[in-house]
């Protein structure tokens, strides 16, 4: 249905954007070059609907977090997931790693908890990582347990509990060291923990303390960052946690800056027009490096399938004009359970490295004279002419170069593997 929908060959067409983006001083083969370059970490969680594959006793809670939505077809098992990711894979061009949650964790039917989990539960996605040549990265998992159904884990009040917790993210930082290992490059180990308050706790102070004195333990373990880098992901708020969350900004900003972790900025986190854009040029002055969750909140942390909206652009042209992308490590997170989340992985991929590659292809010197000369109409007249620039061209280069399918073309697959694979499960 997607084929031949030019009438030019891709050459050509790839010819007359070169040309226009030379004549802005642009060169394209460069920006292709960084995009085959730059790898994005797919969230496995996106294929099951953040449930993993542990076996538990007792009923748990989801921690603030719920995909909505009864698409057919999720994958239950971790070879599904494999073989869905997979065909995510063969649509999306570039570089790709793959973000595992520690509720991935395969334990052949046993119950394992989470204090108990280590490498060799990981040692089918490790070999199935480097079969594929998709590094891993990897989370702990603070929620979906009975120890997590009271909203608290890192912060809570009961030693054993909290504990607990500890001893969970300790044993997460070895399986990513092992996973590092195998891989020959780091593993990114993002910490975010749900807890929180739904209504005004009247104490705010101690869970703050105790979350800070959780981590100063778990990282007190010394890890080749080699193998293992740590981030820390801040939130304003969620499901349940509505009033308070012990893990805000202003505690992990904080925290991050008296050690080596990175802080991961999610799109979802902060206030509903509070854009983490603006938050780049700030924080990599103080770090070597951050972490990003790009996702899409619709009025809330909603998680929805990541577009190329402003929100993206802004993003992108961020980290392309401050000459910062070798300090972002690029990480998606979204997920949404009402359409095929093959398409869901391959859409939410592609959108961002769309919004990647329309930074790269910016005349970001000329947009700077018109600004420094004070031709403020002219500066926003560019920026706009911009967005309907030829970047399609360059894109399908993009993809052609990385043997994935161009433009529109990549539909057909997503509608041959849902009519055959997905919705015959
Ligand atoms: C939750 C955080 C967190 C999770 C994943 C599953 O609000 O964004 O990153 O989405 O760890
Ligand atoms: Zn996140």
């Amino acid at each position: 249905m997607f084929q031949n929908l030019y009438t030019e060959s891709l050459e050509k067409r790839y010819d007359c954007a070169k040309a226009y983006f030379k004549a802005l001083g642009v060169d394209t083969d460069a920006a292709i070059a960084t995009m085959l370059d730059t790898a994005i970490s797919l969230h496995c969680w996106q294929g099951d609907d953040v449930k993993g594959f542990e076996v538990h006793e007792e009923s748990v809670s989801g921690g603030g977090i719920m995909a909505t939505g009864n698409y057919p077809g999720p994958a239950l098992d971790a070879n599904t997931l494999r073989k869905d990711a997979e065909k995510a894979f063969s649509l999306i061009p570039g570089k790709k790693r793959f973000n595992l949650h520690a509720i991935y964790a395969e334990t052949n039917g046993k119950v394992v908890d989470r204090d108990q989990i280590g490498p060799e539960h990981f040692a089918n996605w490790m070999a199935w990582s480097k079969a594929n040549g998709i590094p891993l990265d990897f989370n702990p998992t603070f929620f979906a347990h009975p120890k997590a159904n009271d909203g608290y884990t890192l912060s809570h009040a009961d030693d054993e509990i909290r504990n607990f917790w500890i001893r969970h993210d300790k044993r997460c930082r070895r399986i990513a060291e092992a996973m590092g290992k195998n891989q020959g490059c780091a593993c990114v180990v993002n910490h975010w923990a749900p807890d929180g308050a739904k209504d005004q706790p009247i104490d705010r102070w101690s869970p703050r303390k105790r979350l800070m004195e959780s981590l100063d333990e778990i990282f007190a373990e010394k890890i080749d960052p080699a193998y293992c880098k740590d981030a820390v992901e801040c939130k304003l708020f969620g499901i349940g946690s509505e009033d308070y969350v012990v893990g805000s900004h202003e505690f992990y900003l904080g925290y991050a800056l008296t050690g080596p972790q990175m802080v991961c900025l999610d799109m979802g986190h902060f206030h509903p027009t509070e854009n983490i854009y603006d938050k780049i040029s700030a924080v990599l002055l103080y770090k070597p490096e951050l972490l990003l969750h790009v996702s899409r909140g619709i009025r809330w942390d909603s998680d929805h399938v990541v577009i190329l909206n402003d929100d993206i652009r802004c993003l992108f042209q961020q980290i392309v004009r401050g000459g910062a992308l070798s300090k972002v490590n690029i990480a998606l997170d979204f997920f949404d359970a009402s359409i095929n989340r093959v398409g869901a992985w391959t859409i939410g991929t592609r959108c961002a490295q769309k919004g990647l590659l329309s930074a790269l292809l910016e005349p970001t010197e000329m947009l700077l004279t018109f600004e420094n000369a004070n031709d403020g109409a002219m500066k926003l007249a560019l920026l706009e002419e911009l967005k309907t620039a030829p970047v399609s061209a360059v894109w399908d280069m993009f993809c052609k170069q990385s043997n994935v399918p161009i433009g529109a073309e990549w539909i057909d697959d997503l509608i041959d593997y849902d009519r055959n694979v997905i919705k015959k499960r």
